[in-house]
């Protein structure tokens, strides 16, 4: 029987959490991206073997890439897009030879995954990553001031964001502000300090509507996919986080539809998914579980992890087995995908409350070890269960 392989993500020397907590939170598969490296350069075979030997001194091996970042002006196939297109391709062929052959990355415009609040606290004292509607909408609205930001919100959810606004002070506004645009880890927009930066940015994709994206991801794919089928790489595409479009930009990986019309577009098996179930399961009309049937042999990499949503629309990270991802149909449905690609696929807990000793340490939003161990020991535990009861 194949089971999932137990992976982690490690930002690397610079994590808070080392490889050796990751030994002993159970994983042996390493998750992990050359950061440093800036956006759209080739990830060199040195600097790749370098992470590899680091990941592997540690008794760990290096099975997925998260992510090598698209660069924007691939996905508005503008400047320089053919040159990183290369430049991609020479990063994947480089990953294989070192023996590297899955890669996630994601097609979300400007922002990757996006909170309003990284510490949003649980009854028990934990804290967990939380978007709620009204205050993004206040900051769209009142803070950044987007032009013609209200044509993208209802009368409900403008009277909610100014109320919402209406009760911050300046320290909060600026902190919901820095949540939104800094940018969470992984993501590429670390560098964007100023409003009026973070709104030239958002100007760029002013003529590219979501069927303009999707025809520049599937030219993008196009591009790539001979590359990875020569080189035995998988890709794995990260879903919409959250999956609907913010700040006026496009989405376009939300929905089974959309990626299901993604994966019939360039039919090779090495275009697939990383199946993100608490990105998807913001959605009410994202089954699941069904999902995972669905696409079941084109899941390369899974994220595992729970949301748990609201009537106005606000969601906030769930423990793994509780919010409203039904994990056990998801578990079961994934171990048949394993056993049908006759892969142990990779997985990994994705976030985890910030919980215990963590909650007085500096860490990654959603990235803290605890919380994600308890995640992992959770998961671990159901599958053998499914396993067992066969
Ligand atoms: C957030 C992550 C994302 C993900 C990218 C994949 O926790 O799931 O940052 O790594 O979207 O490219």
């Amino acid at each position: 029987m194949q089971q999932l392989e137990q992976t982690w993500r490690w930002y690397g020397p610079n994590d808070p959490v080392s490889l050796s907590d990751i030994r002993q939170a159970g994983a042996r598969g390493i998750v992990s991206a050359l950061h440093h490296i800036p956006n759209g350069e080739v990830w060199t075979v040195e600097a790749i073997n370098k992470r590899k030997q680091t990941i592997e001194a540690a008794g760990l091996h290096w099975s997925v890439v998260e992510s090598i970042p698209v660069h924007e002006d691939i996905k508005r196939a503008s400047g320089n897009y053919q040159r990183y297109i290369e430049h991609y391709k020479q990063s994947i062929r480089n990953l294989a030879s070192c023996g590297i052959h899955i890669v996630t990355y994601n097609f979300m415009p400007v922002l990757d995954w996006s909170r309003t609040d990284l510490n949003y606290p649980m009854p028990d004292g934990s804290t967990a990553l939380f978007f709620e509607k009204a205050a993004f909408a206040a900051f769209d609205l009142f803070i950044l001031k987007r032009p013609n930001a209200s044509r993208d919100y209802d009368a409900t959810t403008q009277a909610a964001a100014k109320a919402r606004f209406a009760q911050m002070d300046a320290t909060e506004q600026q902190k919901l502000a820095k949540t939104i645009i800094a940018g969470l880890p992984g993501g590429t927009t670390k560098s964007i300090g100023q409003l009026a930066e973070f709104q030239a940015i958002l100007d760029t994709y002013k003529t590219i509507d979501s069927k303009t994206l999707r025809a520049n991801l599937l030219s993008f794919l196009e591009a790539i996919i001979p590359t990875a089928e020569a080189a035995n790489v998988k890709l794995a595409l990260h879903p919409d986080d959250p999956p609907f479009p913010l700040l006026g930009l496009p989405r376009v990986v939300s929905t089974a539809e959309e990626v299901q019309a993604i994966l019939d577009a360039v039919p090779s098996p090495n275009n697939g998914l990383c199946f993100c179930t608490g990105s998807f399961g913001v959605r009410p009309d994202n089954d699941v579980p069904a999902m995972v049937k669905q696409f079941h042999d084109r899941i390369h990499f899974i994220h595992l992890r729970a949301t748990k949503r609201d009537a106005a629309g606000n969601f906030y990270e769930a423990n793994h087995l509780e919010g409203d991802v039904d994990m056990y149909a998801v578990m079961k449905n994934l171990l048949q995908a394993a056993q049908g690609q006759n892969t142990s696929i990779p997985m990994r807990p994705d976030h985890g409350h910030k919980m215990l000793d963590d909650l007085s340490k500096q860490t990654n939003p959603g990235y803290s070890a605890i919380g994600r161990l308890r995640g992992l020991a959770e998961l671990r535990g159901l599958e053998l269960g499914i396993l067992r009861s066969k």
